[in-house]
């Protein structure tokens, strides 16, 4: 009930009368009057007039499974919601979902994470209350070998997402980064279970620097939030939502072709360092070229000095720009 009523006073334009929600789910004035006094003291702003009703003056920052249930607006994708206060990853979480036999779409997320995973056992800084820290568990029925090309899905809708709820454009760095002037907000990490070479679940873990006004200093130079670039504070929730929605969006364009044909042009456009220079950080040596954009399998075509082309597929592989990060 206290997810519906959050739902229905945020859909509201003015008061939402007292009487109405008793009669709605049939229960008595205390009991609403108690979930709206639960939802004050998560950190809702509820105004309370007598003859008129109950108003919400302003939205809390909490990621509590409620106030993810009253944004969230898709069919399947975060339709399902697990909220952690603090956890040790949540694609660690979203494993154990998939394994308990949660459904497609199921949403893991957290305030904190204590052993936040980056690619190749690196580690992601997710501190308390300031970011988005959550992963998406899914059961597609494709091929194994299209399942990394996932990674590619969630940047556009990632980029998308916070292209909505915070009117901010950032670029995508090939493959599983977001950029903003320069510097890393996002992060995801695609990671597969499977037997005998067929997917049983996919969790896609992204991590967003939203509202963190610092970083620590290993990762400052390359690290931003969209607080640090804007100066303003964004509520989580909103972005998730909207990053929910683009997700279910571009996965069943993904689905129809295992492929990104019908994504790469979008793609192509976010990218960050198209037709500039970007050196290749391969196990097998370095090298320079022209970054050229994707093609339909997700590899980056980078045009090497000799004119020749190579594709660059992700896995092994670091793209970075040929003065720093980007
Ligand atoms: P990556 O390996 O590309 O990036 C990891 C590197 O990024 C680290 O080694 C560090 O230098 C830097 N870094 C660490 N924390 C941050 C941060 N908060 N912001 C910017 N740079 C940072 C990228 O891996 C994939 C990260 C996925 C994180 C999500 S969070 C939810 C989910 N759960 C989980 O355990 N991981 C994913």
């Amino acid at each position: 009930m206290k997810g519906e009523i959050l739902r229905l006073l945020k859909e509201t334009n003015g008061y939402l009368s007292g009487q109405e929600l008793c009669e709605k789910f049939g229960v008595s004035r205390t009991a609403v009057w108690k979930v709206i006094n639960q939802l004050k003291e998560e950190g809702y702003e509820i105004e309370a007039v007598r003859n008129k009703g109950y108003a919400l003056k302003s939205v809390s920052d909490v990621l509590s499974r409620e106030e993810l249930k009253s944004s969230i607006e898709t069919r399947w994708a975060g339709a399902n919601v697990v909220c952690f206060d603090r956890t040790d990853s949540t694609n660690i979480q979203a494993r154990k979902q998939a394994e308990a036999g949660a459904p497609h779409g199921t949403l893991v997320v957290a305030e904190r994470q204590d052993g936040g995973k980056g690619r190749r056992g690196r580690g992601w800084e997710s501190p308390s209350g300031v970011g988005i820290w959550m992963s998406i568990l899914l059961r597609p029925q494709i091929s194994s070998l299209s399942a990394s090309m996932l990674t590619l899905v969630m940047a556009l809708a990632a980029e998308k997402g916070i292209r909505e709820a915070a009117g901010l454009k950032s670029q995508i760095k090939w493959p599983n980064d977001l950029v903003l002037n320069k510097k890393k907000i996002c992060g995801i990490l695609t990671e597969m279970s499977t037997e005998l070479m067929e997917i049983q679940h996919v969790v896609i873990g992204i991590g967003i620097n939203v509202n963190q006004t610092e970083f620590p200093p290993e990762i400052a130079a390359a690290a931003t939030s969209l607080y640090l670039e804007t100066g303003k504070r964004f509520q989580r929730s909103r972005i998730i939502a909207k990053i929910m929605k683009a997700f279910e969006e571009y996965y069943e364009v993904f689905v129809k072709t295992e492929d990104m044909s019908g994504l790469m042009e979008e793609y192509n456009k976010k990218l960050v360092n198209l037709g500039n220079q970007v050196c290749v950080l391969d196990p097998s040596g370095e090298f320079r070229g022209i970054s050229e954009g994707i093609n339909k399998s997700g590899g980056l075509i980078v045009c090497l000095p000799d004119g020749t082309r190579t594709e660059v597929i992700s896995g092994e592989v670091s793209v970075r720009g040929v003065y720093g990060y980007v």
